[in-house]
């Protein structure tokens, strides 16, 4: 029997095809740096506890899909030490915001910002990888520009992802956009999700609703949750 989620703009996934041997959930970048105190997000002025907000839906998600098998996989931005990976224009645009002219690479209260290894890089205690769990280390906005994620996700099967984390307008979106053109399945989830500016939020959910689900579709956690219980 077909399993959907009650999704916007359309039952998801497409086909009704979904099982834990197909679909893997991707926590994006819920990193000291975008929610943590003397990260990065803190250090430009924005609000944490919006970026925040999705760890406790998260929390209870992720345990359930673990439990019921579905892989679940995360993503760290950041850079190598040397910074050899890090764009000049990436590294000056930071620099203009940041508090004291700190940018990326440079040192703050949770260390070198978006450096691969300081404290402030790493992934929040709250939502730890489980050993095993696939870590995906990536320089760039999107998870699929300089890393294996699509040979992991087509070795394992994945054709349906399941997004979250932060932030919704940039790292989440690039990601979904960055799947769907590969032919990936996208499901974000709204509660699971977050940005820097509500609006952003906002408009970033409307946009999948285009054009009949332009990059997949979005639902709550609790609209996902509610399907796989469903489940035979
Ligand atoms: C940003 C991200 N916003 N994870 N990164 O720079 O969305």
């Amino acid at each position: 029997m077909p399993t959907t989620v009650n999704a916007q703009p359309y039952a998801w996934p497409w086909n009704g095809d979904l099982h834990p041997g197909n679909t893997a959930l991707l926590v994006i970048d819920m990193q000291t740096d975008f929610c943590g105190v003397g990260g990065y997000v803190d250090s430009m002025g924005y609000d944490i506890s919006l970026t925040r907000a999705p760890i406790a839906p998260l929390q209870t998600l992720m345990a359930r899909l673990r439990a019921l098998g579905y892989p679940v996989m995360h993503t760290r931005e950041g850079h190598r030490p040397d910074l050899s990976d890090l764009p000049a224009n990436k590294r000056w645009r930071s620099q203009q915001i940041g508090r004291g002219g700190l940018g990326i690479g440079d040192a703050g209260p949770c260390g070198r910002i978006l450096v691969r290894g300081e404290p402030g890089w790493d992934i929040i205690p709250e939502l730890a990888p489980l050993p095993g769990e696939v870590v995906i280390d990536k320089p760039g906005k999107g998870s699929f520009c300089a890393t294996d994620l699509e040979l992991i996700l087509n070795l394992r099967g994945v054709r349906n992802l399941i997004l979250a984390g932060i932030t919704t307008d940039v790292c989440v979106h690039t990601t979904m956009r960055e799947a769907n053109d590969r032919g990936f399945e996208c499901l974000l989830l709204s509660d699971c999700t977050a940005a820097t500016d509500v609006g952003n939020h906002a408009a970033a959910l409307k946009m999948i609703t285009m054009q009949g689900g332009v990059f997949g579709a979005h639902a709550t956690s609790g609209e996902l949750m509610a399907a796989l219980e469903d489940q035979p």
